[in-house]
């Protein structure tokens, strides 16, 4: 074996290592792929990508542009990559671009936020926490965009059978594929809006998905229209985020 788990000066560094031999006979195990990089590569790596990350803005109107199909294949291949728990990868992505379809989501979506906004299921602080961003029950981008990409957990897995099992840390799990799906939108040079029209139980119903599966969240997918503007926003410090615990 290589030098796993020594130390320098020759004393284990690892007691147990993973995976234990009787483990690894039982099931499969592959070297981990991994090319080490030196300091400056790393803080240039990490600093385009913040860097790329921070030009990321939610839009609100989109181009009616179509997008090939294939772009949004590779951003759902990109976000299934996340880890989760146990290896359940336990969510659905469905990608609409029917205009029949993305209407009935814009109808039953704003009836929903015209029942938050306007006869106060959002509650007066909700209301005043969302002013700057001037939201309202309109959602003409839900047809406007050429594809929405709506976000499913699968609370519990439905095998062909019938039979069911339990998924483990699912709002954990999705909630990191949304994460990733959006920077892969973000880094192909499209744009997106995590949307939550709420509560979002419809969804299941007009995209005739199974009862295991419960809207998380739905992303309207496309080029922002042109000249399209954004709430001017400011992110927090890092030291408003961070909190370095290094025994100093
Ligand atoms: N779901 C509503 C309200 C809304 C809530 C939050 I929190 C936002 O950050 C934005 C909107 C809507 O989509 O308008």
């Amino acid at each position: 074996m290589s030098d796993l788990g020594q130390k320098p000066e020759g004393r284990a560094l690892y007691r147990y290592h993973y995976p234990s031999p009787e483990l690894a006979a039982r099931y499969p195990f592959v070297a981990h792929e991994h090319q080490r990089v030196d300091d400056r590569t790393m803080r240039d790596r990490v600093e385009s990508f913040r860097a790329s990350a921070d030009r990321r803005r939610s839009v609100r109107m989109f181009s009616p542009d179509p997008v090939p199909r294939d772009l949004i294949e590779a951003a759902v291949a990109a976000a299934s990559t996340a880890p989760s728990g146990a290896h359940k990868q336990p969510w659905t992505f469905v990608a609409v671009s029917d205009p029949a379809t993305k209407s009935r989501i814009r109808e039953a979506a704003e009836a929903e936020e015209h029942t938050n906004y306007l006869e106060n299921r959002m509650n007066a602080e909700w209301q005043e926490a969302l002013a700057r961003l001037g939201t309202d029950h309109h959602k003409e981008f839900l047809e406007v965009a050429p594809w929405l990409v709506v976000l499913f957990e699968q609370r519990y897995e439905l095998r062909p059978d019938g039979s069911t099992r339990k998924n483990y840390y699912v709002k954990e799990s999705t909630g990191i594929a949304a994460g990733l799906f959006l920077a892969a939108v973000h880094e192909m040079g499209l744009a997106t809006l995590p949307h939550t029209p709420s509560p979002m139980a419809f969804l299941r119903t007009v995209l005739d998905r199974p009862e295991n599966e419960r809207p998380f969240v739905m992303f309207p997918v496309g080029h922002p229209l042109p000249g399209v503007l954004v709430p001017d926003l400011a992110r927090k410090a890092l030291a408003e985020v961070l909190v370095v615990v290094d025994g100093t």
